[in-house]
């Protein structure tokens, strides 16, 4: 390893809470609205990317084309929808394992910060009761550029006060892995080879994962 590993940044959706299938039944219910159906399939291709990204992807499967006008207002539409959704979440919505490495982590005293793209990361984070275990929050309402440019993961070291060598990022999704490879830091995957065979360790999830098999796994990198 380069440094010693004193912080980790955590990507949201699919690492810490299941929220893909909630933005999965709200772009459906926009997709049935514009008169075209959207299947879980075409939702893998929405993770970890944009709320407006996602819309021109959306737009893509259905072969509709809106005006400027028209996308704020689909995406206005989805979002209150997400929100409602999102607005009833409870602890219990946390990924298995996540709480309990986020627990072992406080305990051994290494920093941890969110790096999501999502504006909604507050709701989200505040209904869980993951923020007690947070010491800083990057989200979409800090962030100019989307990953994979590392600038999300850049402003999570630099709230703790690290360098990025010193930090190993988590994500589930393959922009993601690249904007903490761009941005020197190590990579944990959360899921499938297939789309994270760049991360420097893999875990298909967070289930009785523990701090000492995710340094073992990235010693042996
Ligand atoms: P919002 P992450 C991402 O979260 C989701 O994976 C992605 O599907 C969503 O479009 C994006 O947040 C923006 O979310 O519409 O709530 O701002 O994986 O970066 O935590
Ligand atoms: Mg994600």
């Amino acid at each position: 390893m380069q440094d010693k590993i004193r912080g980790v940044l955590f990507d949201l959706d699919g690492v810490l809470v299941d929220t893909a299938k909630y933005h999965y039944q709200a772009w459906s219910q926009l997709a049935e609205s514009l008169g075209f159906s959207f299947t879980e399939k075409d939702n893998e291709r929405l993770k970890g990317v944009s709320r407006q990204a996602s819309l021109e992807i959306l737009l893509s499967i259905g072969n509709v084309s809106l005006t400027d006008k028209q996308k704020e207002n689909a995406m206005a539409e989805k979002n209150a929808n997400y929100v409602e959704m999102i607005s009833k979440m409870t602890p219990g919505g946390i990924l298995p394992g996540a709480l309990e490495l986020l627990k072992e982590l406080r305990e051994k005293g290494i920093k941890t910060a969110l790096g999501s793209a999502s504006k909604n990361a507050p709701i989200i984070l505040e209904r869980t009761g993951l923020d007690q275990y947070l010491d800083a929050v990057v989200d979409g309402n800090r962030t100019s550029q989307a990953k994979p440019d590392p600038e999300v993961f850049l402003l999570g070291a630099s709230d703790l006060n690290l360098k990025p060598g010193e930090c190993v990022v988590f994500e589930d999704a393959e922009a993601g892995v690249e904007a903490g490879k761009a941005g020197g830091m190590l990579t944990v995957g959360i899921g499938h080879e297939d789309q994270l065979g760049a991360a420097d360790a893999l875990f298909p999830n967070l289930k009785g994962v523990s701090w000492t098999m995710i340094t073992e796994a990235l010693e042996k990198s």
